[in-house]
C-alpha cells in the first residue's frame, strides 16, 4: 500500500468532466472570468484561450493521476534540446476523445473549432526531423501508457519565422510566448541550482578522504514548466518538463556597494540568455558558447530533478537507482548528460567513481541522427575548461580509463587510442561528444536500418569492434493521429467507413486496406478526398505564395530543411528541365504538375539561401510564362512548419524524398506523406529503403546512385564529363548559365553552377540528373492512368504501418527501456 505524505483532494474521477453541459459551462467561466471577456469579437483568440483552459483542466488532474501511477515504476527520461510540438488544442481533442461535445459547446458562441484553433501558435522548439520526433515519440509514450517524461528547454523564441523577399530569405523572431501558452504550468517548487564558471578546490575530510569541490560558481535557477501530453483515449496524461533560466537573487556584491546597484541588478539579463533562443541549425556550426550552456542547463536540470524525486522516496540509497531509470539522449546535444550525472553521483552524494560509472553506464543511451560528419559535435576543450571546469576534469577521468580497455583491446597501437580518444589533440584540443555519448552509455541506436549499418560499418566502426553489444537500429515512425486521423479527417472518416477506427491506437491494422485495392466505390472516394485536400492547399498556397495552383493537377512537393545533401536543386533542374521542354513544344508524356518546395535555411548557410532564391526566380519565371501555364506551375512555400504539414501531406500526389545516398539518417517527413497516400520518388536511403520493402518496387519510383556505389564514383567523378554527355542537362546548365531566371541579379547563381561542375561536389547531383529524370518520366506515365494511381495510392496508405511511432516506441521499451519493472520503494 502507498502511503501519502501529501493531500490530494481531487480525483480525476472527480476531475471536470467530459459532457457537453460541464464544458460548455466551463468554457464561459473561463472566457468570462479567468479571461474577463465579454463578447466574442472578430478575433477567436480569446475563444481560443478559454477552450484551452477549459481542455487543460481536463488534462491536467490526468496528468496527477498518470504520475503517481508512474512513481513507482522504473522510468525514462527523454532528453532533448528539441520538442517541435506545433500545435496543441486539436491534438488534446483528439485524443481526450472529445471533439463532439467541444464542438457543441462552441456553437453557444456560433465558433467553429477549425476557425478558432487556428488562433494558436506553433510551439516551434525544434528545427526539423529530430525535434519533430521527439514530439511524436511523446504522443506514442503517452497512447502506450508508458512512463516516459521529456526534458526540454522552454525557449522564449522558437525556430524562426522565415518570409521570402525577392526571393531571399528573411529571418524574423518567433516570439510565441507573446499571447501567452495555455498549455504550461509552472512549478516553481520544483526549481533547481545549475551551476557555471568557477574552480575546482581540493579538500581532505576528517578521514583522509580527498573530496574536488567546484567553489565560486556563477549559479542560475532552473524552473520547471509542465505541458501536458495525452495519451489518445487512455486517461493517461505524460509530461513534458521544459527548463526556463532565472536568475537567482545572488548579486556581486563589492559592484553592489560600490554604487552599481543598477549593472548588478541588470546582470540578471546574463542567466536569462539560456532560455532566450533555439539555435537555428540543424547541423553543424558548432562552438557557441551560449548553445554549451544551454546543453548543460538542461542536462543538469533534469538529472538532479530525477535524483531529487528518487531521493524523496528512497534517500540517498542509489543501490538501484539504475533499476528505475533511463535517460535517453536526443542525438549528441544533451550528452553532457554523461558527465554529469558522474559528477552528481560523486560530488553531490559520495558515491565511489566506480559505483557511479556503473549506474551511469547502465542508465544512459543514445541515439545517434546523422552520418554527416561535419555534423558531429565537438567542444574546444579550452571553453569547456572555463565553462564547466568540474566537467572537463570528470571527462578527462572517464577517458583516461576508457583508454585503458582500448589499449587491452590493441593493444601496442596508440593509433587506435588517438582515434577513439574522447579528446581529439591538436593546437586546438576538442572534445568528442558522440564518443562520450557512446562510452557512457549501454545502447547506441541508429534511427534507420541502413543508418544503424552504416554507424557500424563506418562512422562508429571501432566503437562498434569493441562493444557489438550496445549497437541496435529503431527505425523511426510518426503518430497517426497528428499526422492521419487529425490532419486528414476525410481520409481517416473514409478508412473508419471500410476498416473500423482500431488503427488509430493499433496502426498495423491500416493493412487491412489492402483489401479494398480493387474497390471501385473506395477508390473513387479515396480520389474525391485527394482532390478536396488538394483544394485547401490551393488555398494555402495562393495566399502565401500568390500562386494558383489547380488541383486537377499533380501535386509534387517536397518540404524540408533546406540542405545541399537533400538535393531541392536536383529537383529545380528537373522543374527546369521540363520548362525547357514546354517551350520546346515537347509535351509528350507530360502530366501536368504543380511543384511544391518549402523550408528553412540556417541564417548562416549561404548555399541554401541561394538554393531558396533559385528556386523563387525559376517559379517567378515559370509561372509568368503563359505557355507553362496548362503544365507546369511552381512555388516555394514560405514559414514550412508542422501546422502547414497538416495542411501538405494530405494533399500531396508526389513526395520527393531524394537525398544522396548515404546522407539522410532515416527522414520522417517521407512516411508522412505515404500515410496519406502520396507515391514516393525517392533514392534508396534513410527510411526510404525500408518503406520500398514494405510496399514492393513497383509502387515507389526509385532512382540515383546507391550507398555501396557512392564512394567508387566520388573518386572518378567528372562532372563536365557527365554534363556534356546528356543534352538534357547541358540544356538545363546553360539556361541557368545564360540568366535566363536572374535578368537583373547577373551572376548570383554562378556559386550554384560551380558546384555542379565541380568534381568534388559531395551530392553528386549531375550523376543522379539522368536517373532522376527517367523516374519522373515513369511517375508521369503512371499519374496518367489516374485509377492505377489511386490504387497505388491506397496500397501506400495501407502499407505504412510500420511507420507509425508506436512500433518505433514498442521496440525502444522492449529492447532499450525493458519498462516492465516495479519501484519496490518505502510506503509498499
Ligand atoms: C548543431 C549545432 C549547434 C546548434 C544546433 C545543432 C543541431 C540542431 C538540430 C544539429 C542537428 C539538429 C537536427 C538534426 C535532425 O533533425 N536530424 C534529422 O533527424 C531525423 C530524426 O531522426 C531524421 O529523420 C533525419 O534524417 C535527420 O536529418
Amino acid at each position: 500500500m502507498t502511503t501519502r505524505t501529501v493531500c490530494h483532494p481531487v480525483d480525476w474521477q472527480d476531475a471536470p468532466l467530459l459532457d457537453t453541459q460541464t464544458l460548455a459551462d466551463d468554457l464561459a467561466r473561463h472566457f468570462h472570468y479567468t479571461l474577463g471577456r465579454d463578447k466574442v469579437g472578430e478575433s477567436q483568440h480569446y475563444l481560443y484561450q478559454a477552450l484551452a483552459l477549459t481542455i487543460r483542466d481536463r488534462l491536467v488532474a490526468r496528468m496527477r493521476q498518470t504520475r503517481e501511477e508512474n512513481a513507482n515504476k522504473r522510468s525514462v527520461a527523454y532528453l532533448s534540446l528539441e520538442f517541435l510540438i506545433g500545435r496543441s488544442l486539436n491534438n488534446a481533442i483528439l485524443n481526450l476523445e472529445m471533439e463532439k461535445e467541444v464542438k457543441a459547446a462552441l456553437a453557444n458562441y456560433c465558433a467553429e473549432l477549425e476557425r478558432v484553433g487556428e488562433a494558436e501558435h506553433d510551439a516551434g522548439l525544434g528545427n526539423g526531423g529530430l525535434g519533430r520526433l521527439a514530439a511524436c515519440f511523446l504522443d506514442s509514450c503517452a497512447a502506450m501508457a508508458l512512463p516516459v517524461t521529456g526534458y526540454g528547454i522552454r525557449y522564449e523564441y522558437g525556430m524562426f519565422n522565415q518570409r521570402i523577399e525577392n526571393g531571399y530569405q528573411i529571418e524574423q523572431p518567433d516570439h510565441w510566448l507573446h499571447e501567452g501558452h495555455p498549455w504550461e504550468l509552472p512549478a516553481p517548487d520544483k526549481t533547481v541550482r545549475v551551476k557555471f564558471f568557477g574552480h575546482v578546490d581540493v579538500h581532505k575530510d576528517p578521514s583522509g578522504r580527498l573530496h574536488r569541490v567546484w567553489v565560486d560558481t556563477h549559479d542560475v535557477f532552473a524552473v520547471p514548466y509542465d505541458v501536458p501530453v495525452p495519451g489518445c483515449g487512455n486517461d493517461v496524461v505524460n509530461t513534458l518538463r521544459l527548463w526556463k533560466s532565472e536568475a537567482t537573487d545572488e548579486f556581486d556584491l563589492s559592484e553592489f556597494n560600490a554604487g552599481g546597484y543598477a549593472e548588478a541588478v541588470a546582470k540578471k539579463n546574463l542567466a536569462e540568455q539560456i532560455s532566450m533562443v533555439l539555435y537555428p541549425n540543424d547541423s553543424s556550426e558548432n562552438g557557441k558558447e551560449l548553445r554549451l550552456r544551454q546543453q548543460y542547463f538542461l542536462c543538469s536540470a533534469s538529472l538532479q530533478d530525477r535524483i531529487n524525486r528518487w531521493i524523496t522516496i528512497n534517500g540517498e540509497d542509489f543501490t538501484e537507482f539504475a533499476d528505475y531509470h533511463v535517460f535517453q539522449l536526443n542525438d549528441t546535444h544533451p550528452s553532457i548528460a554523461v558527465a554529469e550525472l558522474m559528477r552528481l553521483l560523486v560530488d553531490e552524494h559520495e558515491l565511489s567513481w566506480d559505483t557511479a560509472w556503473e549506474i551511469t553506464t547502465k542508465t544512459m543511451a543514445y541515439t545517434n541522427h546523422t552520418l554527416l560528419p561535419e555534423a558531429l559535435e565537438r567542444w574546444s576543450v579550452a571553453l569547456f575548461q572555463r565553462l564547466l571546469p568540474r566537467l572537463m576534469e570528470i571527462i578527462y577521468e572517464i577517458n583516461a580509463r576508457f583508454l585503458v580497455e582500448v589499449a587491452k583491446k590493441w593493444p601496442g597501437c596508440s593509433d587506435k587510442q588517438r582515434a577513439l580518444s574522447l579528446i581529439e589533440e591538436g593546437d586546438y584540443p576538442q572534445v568528442r561528444m558522440a564518443y562520450l555519448a557512446i562510452v557512457g552509455s549501454y545502447s547506441v541506436n541508429g534511427v534507420a536500418a541502413l543508418h544503424s549499418q552504416l554507424l557500424r560499418e563506418q562512422l562508429f566502426k571501432d566503437f562498434y569492434d569493441l562493444w557489438p553489444e550496445k549497437f541496435n537500429n529503431k527505425t523511426n515512425g510518426v503518430t497517426p493521429r497528428r499526422w492521419l486521423a487529425h490532419c486528414n479527417p476525410k481520409l481517416a472518416a473514409l478508412i473508419n467507413s471500410k476498416i473500423g477506427d482500431h488503427w488509430v491506437k493499433d496502426f498495423s491494422e491500416i493493412s487491412q486496406l489492402r483489401r479494398y485495392y480493387d474497390d471501385q466505390a473506395l477508390l473513387k472516394d479515396w480520389a474525391q478526398v485527394k482532390y478536396e485536400n488538394k483544394q485547401k492547399l490551393c488555398e494555402l498556397v495562393e495566399k502565401q505564395c500568390g500562386v494558383k495552383f489547380d488541383p486537377q493537377m499533380m501535386f509534387d512537393v517536397q518540404v524540408k530543411r533546406i540542405h545541399e545533401y537533400k538535393r531541392q536543386l536536383l529537383n529545380i533542374l528537373h522543374v527546369i528541365h521540363l520548362y525547357r521542354r514546354i517551350c520546346d513544344g515537347d509535351t509528350e508524356g507530360m502530366v501536368p504538375r504543380c511543384v511544391l518546395i518549402g523550408g528553412k535555411a540556417a541564417p548562416g548557410y549561404d548555399m541554401a539561401k541561394q538554393i531558396i532564391k533559385l528556386i523563387c526566380n525559376v517559379a517567378h519565371t515559370i509561372n509568368d510564362d503563359p505557355k507553362a501555364q496548362p503544365w507546369l506551375r511552381v512555388a516555394f512555400l514560405p514559414n514550412y512548419n508542422v501546422t502547414a504539414m497538416e495542411t501538405i501531406c494530405p494533399a500531396a500526389d508526389l513526395s520527393e524524398q531524394i537525398s544522396t545516398a548515404g546522407k539522410e539518417a532515416s527522414g520522417t517527413g517521407n512516411m508522412k506523406f505515404m500515410m496519406n497516400g502520396a507515391l514516393t520518388i525517392g533514392t534508396l536511403d534513410g527510411a526510404n529503403v525500408e518503406m520500398l520493402e514494405a510496399l514492393g518496387g513497383e509502387h515507389f519510383f526509385v532512382f540515383g546512385a546507391q550507398v555501396d556505389e557512392v564512394d567508387a564514383i566520388r573518386a572518378n567523378y567528372d562532372a563536365m564529363n557527365i554534363i556534356n554527355n546528356d543534352s538534357n542537362l547541358s540544356a538545363v546548365i546553360a539556361l541557368l548559365e545564360s540568366g535566363h531566371f536572374n535578368l537583373c541579379e547577373p551572376g548570383i547563381f554562378n556559386p550554384i553552377v560551380n558546384v555542379l561542375k565541380s568534381n568534388s561536389d559531395p551530392w553528386l547531383t549531375c550523376y543522379d540528373f539522368a536517373s532522376y529524370c527517367k523516374a519522373q518520366e515513369q511517375v508521369a506515365i503512371a499519374y496518367q492512368d489516374k485509377n492505377q494511381w489511386t490504387q497505388m495510392s491506397v496500397l501506400n496508405t495501407a502499407a505504412s504501418g510500420p511507420f507509425s511511432s508506436d512500433r518505433t516506441i514498442a521496440q525502444y521499451s522492449q529492447e532499450i527501456w525493458q519498462l516492465q519493472h516495479t519501484m519496490n520503494s518505502q510506503g509498499e
